[in-house]
């Protein structure tokens, strides 16, 4: 024990307590304010001489006393393939403690139903978004609003996320929102990029399984859809024993309203879709233009199709009554190959013929050419978007179809004339030429300039902005499926592997430098510079004027509503809540109201009651709410859950449940 310990030995618990109070508060203070890039605070902290012990929750302080303590350091070295900081050639990512990383990553979960930030380059994960899942950290899906918006989302407890979208203005990223799909139910939900939250989970109707999901560039007109598993429409029980009658959509939601515009019915069945640059072109892939129910039939024809949905003639048709039925109030437009709607010289949709079952639609950032993985073909197939508007046969817009290697997946790009596709078989990732791929004969390894083995079997590959009309170069980063030795054993269930390659301005050859685990399973990520997303730090109590109440101090008290029914009203700060204690009766509907009237970051209060099921997270200036019956009687005492301050443990009210009779 030091002498700082005998010191705080012989001063009162109160005098402890104020003094922490103060040494917090001048590090909130301090971080309060944005950190500069090349001077964090981390000098100023180690001249506070704060003590080890009374860091408890303050993020960027914590990295200052890693670099004070000299435990932050990675172990330099173990070469590209090794999970370390520097290669060989001293590429490095650390990202030095206290600083900043230079891009967000949103990475898909997956099944896990959630998104996951990380911060690029150093790979390390900063937050979790919970989408479609429930989130016992961040308390969504068990206060009023979060529980009322996944159940009006369809009320199911996961979904399968894939394909997150940031919103665009002008073909870049606004900062405003992230779209993102579920594949198991059917649905596409937004986050607020102002919260990092979900806001709006759309149960789309008719469709099944939305897998493809893609805002529409340059301005996010429409979030579009793909529907991948055929099935009747309406899915009421009628012809469920005539898959010829079984039907794949695609639809277009508005971004701002959350609502479903229209739908296109189309042959097959649809993969994946991106969007040209120009508003008018979705390319989605397809496999199983078969129309079979089983894998062998699915997989029987050489063929499949592209499909080139035409956006504003979809529009006109829509305008004009030119579709047959309305659905669940979302009419439909017939896309099919026979349809009336596909003669003509604004077809809706463009049926161009591929090699068998191709997985990836990624559109360059000129917006000239999609490119399509071949999956079971070992090509590229690039389709020239300028002449599919001219052409009368949309097979003349293939205007290059590369030999990538086995098992092409998705493609990337680095905004210098660079392709990188994923090789799934092959497990390796290869670069490029695009130009040189129009010019060469199609099955030409030719434009091919270097391959790199990853670990392994690769799906989704993203450069950093890659998606945009202005890519940055410098990183991709490949998302394995598979890990099998590269960490230590966890059992039967890995974790993915998400390897960090460098690529310079492209001109460099690919270069391995770090390894990261992930859990179950991300399919695809998207990078944004930090100066293009900018979250509030404290909640702006006026966004949730008129719906919640915002509940002083002085406003804390208990209302009785009805004769079974009450309304517990209390704000929370350090290291109290407006109400120590309050009565309700046994079999009461509480309605309790909980606001953080705190005005500094990353002090949240939780609120905890026992054997209720109650778990809030009330960030600084919100306001959270739920509803629960006290059905038995007795005393329970409410908590905090996040560590919030030295009398944290002492942060408590006591809910006395009153026996009725
Ligand atoms: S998909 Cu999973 S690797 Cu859902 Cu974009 Cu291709
Ligand atoms: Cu409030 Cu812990």
């Amino acid at each position: 024990m030091g002498s700082d310990a005998d010191e705080s030995e012989r001063r009162s618990p109160g005098e402890v307590v104020d003094e922490y109070e103060r040494r917090l508060e001048s590090v909130l203070a301090e971080v309060d304010e944005p950190v500069p890039d090349d001077e964090g605070p981390t000098l100023e902290l180690a001249g506070l001489e704060i003590d080890r012990r009374d860091f408890m929750k303050t993020g960027i302080a914590a990295g200052a006393m890693g670099a004070v303590a000299g435990c932050s350091r990675f172990s330099p070295g173990g070469g590209s393939g090794g999970q370390s900081g520097s290669s060989d050639s001293g590429v490095d990512h650390r990202v030095a403690p206290g600083e900043h990383d230079e891009y967000y990553g949103f990475w898909s979960g997956g099944h896990s139903g959630e998104l996951r930030v990380v911060g690029i380059p150093s790979m390390r994960e900063l937050t979790r978004i919970p989408v479609f899942n429930t989130d016992c950290a961040s308390g969504y899906g068990y206060d009023d609003e979060t529980s009322a918006l996944l159940e009006e989302g369809g009320g199911y407890t996961w979904g399968d996320n894939h394909h997150p979208n940031l919103s665009e203005t002008d073909g870049d990223y606004d900062g405003e929102y992230l779209f993102v799909n579920d594949k198991a139910n059917g649905r596409i939900a937004r986050v607020n990029l102002k919260y990092f939250e979900t806001d709006a989970i759309l149960d789309v109707p008719n469709m099944q399984a939305i897998h493809g999901c893609s805002v529409l560039s340059p301005d996010t007109k429409y979030v579009l859809g793909n529907g991948e598993f055929r099935a009747p429409v309406p899915n009421d029980g009628t012809a469920v024993n005539d898959p010829d009658a079984y039907e794949s959509l695609f639809v277009a939601v508005d971004p701002e309203t959350m609502e479903t515009k229209w739908q296109v019915s189309v042959d097959g069945n649809l993969d994946i879709v991106d969007t040209g640059k120009e508003g008018r072109w979705a390319i989605a892939s397809c496999y199983n233009s078969e129309e079979a129910t089983d894998i062998q039939g699915m997989t029987r024809d050489d063929r499949d199709y592209l499909k080139a949905f035409d956006i504003p003639a979809i529009e006109k048709a829509v305008e004009n009554g030119r579709y047959d039925r309305t659905v669940n109030g979302v009419p439909i437009v017939d896309g099919t190959r026979s349809s009336a709607l596909n003669e003509g010289d604004r077809p809706v949709v463009q049926y161009i013929p591929t090699p068998k079952s191709p997985h990836c639609v990624e559109v360059g950032p000129d917006g000239k050419y999609a490119f399509i993985a071949g999956k079971l073909s070992p090509t590229v197939t690039m389709l020239d978007l300028e002449k599919l508007g001219s052409v009368s046969d949309p097979a003349d817009a293939v205007v290059g179809r590369p030999k990538v290697g086995l098992g092409p997946l998705h493609t990337t790009f680095d905004g210098n004339g660079h392709a990188y596709t994923s090789l799934f078989i092959d497990s390796q990732v290869a670069k490029w030429d695009i130009e040189a791929a129009v010019d060469a004969e199609n099955g030409s390894e030719d434009p091919i300039i270097e391959k790199l083995d990853v670990h392994y079997n690769p799906g989704h590959i993203q450069a950093l902005e890659a998606m945009t009309t202005d890519p940055d170069g410098e990183w991709l980063v490949v998302l394995n499926k598979l890990s099998k030795d590269r960490f230590l054993p966890v059992g039967p269930i890995m974790p993915d592997n998400d390897q960090l390659i460098h690529i310079g301005q492209g001109e460099k050859e690919m270069e391995l430098v770090a390894d990261h685990p992930a859990y179950p399973e991300p399919h695809d990520c998207v990078f944004a510079h930090r100066d293009k997303i900018s979250p509030k730090k404290v909640y702006d109590r006026t966004d949730y004027e008129g719906e919640k109440p915002y509940v002083e101090e002085k406003d804390s008290g208990v209302e009785r509503t009805g004769e079974s029914s009450v309304h517990v009203k209390a704000s929370t700060k350090r290291s109290e809540y407006g109400l120590p204690e309050f009565t309700v009766k046994q079999g009461d509907e509480v309605r309790l109201t909980m606001t953080n009237i705190e005005g500094v970051q990353d002090i949240i209060h939780g609120v905890a009651i026992p054997e209720h099921d109650v778990n809030l997270a009330v960030a600084p200036q919100d306001t959270r709410e739920v509803t629960f019956t006290a059905d038995d009687p007795g005393v329970y005492w409410i908590y905090c859950t996040y560590f919030c301050s030295a009398l944290h443990l002492e942060m408590r009210s006591r809910m006395i449940v009153e026996p009725s009779e």
